[in-house]
């Protein structure tokens, strides 16, 4: 007869992403043996979505036992995300920024590390070309993108703005007030008014701002990796 917990365990395991999170949830009122299971479940081989290992992750990083910390730092020092760059990045300060939820600063740093994949010009003029982004690595967009949703509960994250994008024919002005960058005619004020925390829309972050034209964001929802 399995306990309580070992039903927990398999649930964590088997069934959808929705389930799986609030599994989690009710393993992190647990105490210990929460977090016991929590991190068997992290370091399994196990091929759940990046946000359900990230919202495992960040439970137990707000423990204060010695052991799960030790754990953590032992196979996660820098976070679950793996920062995989073409084109020598380092992405580990936006996976810090992440995985506190500081997401307007992340939302900034996001926009930087991808003038630093342009290269010169775009770090010096901080905004980027529609034509540059079309030449972006796989690997990079990847890597950014699984940060966003990683921390995010699947929430954020260019892919899911592409998801929605599609899903509204690629019409950008139904887009706009689905991700809540628009609200009837007014432009959500940046940045007070966007919301900067996981009680967003989906598709809010990161932030593309429209002030050039949809050109550079369209770049980015249409690039090949997304095809994958
Ligand atoms: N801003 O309104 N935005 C800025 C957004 C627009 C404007 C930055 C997003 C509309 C100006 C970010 C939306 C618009 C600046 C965003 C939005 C406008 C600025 C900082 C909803 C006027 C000052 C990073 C679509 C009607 C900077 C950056 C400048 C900044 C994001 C105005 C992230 C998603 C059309 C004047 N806005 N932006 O890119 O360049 O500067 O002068 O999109």
């Amino acid at each position: 007869e399995l306990t309580d917990l070992e039903q927990l365990a398999a649930l964590l395991s088997s069934s959808t992403a929705k389930a799986q999170l609030k599994t989690i949830d009710t393993l992190s009122t647990l105490g210990t043996s929460g977090e016991t299971v929590l991190m068997e479940f992290l370091s399994g081989a196990d091929n759940a979505p990046i946000w359900v290992k990230g919202k495992a992750f960040l439970i137990l990083k707000a423990s204060e036992s010695p052991q799960v910390q030790e754990f953590l730092q032992r196979h996660y020092p820098q976070g679950i995300v793996a920062l995989n760059s073409d084109r020598d990045i380092d992405y580990s300060s936006l996976q810090e920024l992440l995985m506190v939820q500081k997401f307007q600063e992340a939302d900034r740093l996001t926009l930087l590390k991808m003038c630093e994949l342009a290269g010169e010009s775009a770090i010096g003029r901080k905004w980027l070309y529609f034509s540059e982004v079309n030449r972006f690595p796989r690997t990079d967009l990847r890597t950014i993108d699984t940060l966003w949703l990683a921390y995010s509960e699947g929430k954020f994250g260019f892919s899911v703005q592409r998801e929605l994008w599609l899903g509204v024919g690629k019409n950008w002005e139904k887009l706009w007030p689905k991700i809540q960058w628009r609200t009837g005619k007014t432009w959500t004020r940046y940045p007070n008014e966007f919301i900067w925390d996981v009680s967003a829309p989906r598709g809010h972050l990161p932030l593309s701002n429209q002030l050039r034209g949809v050109r550079v964001m369209d770049s980015l929802l249409s690039h090949p990796v997304w095809n994958e």
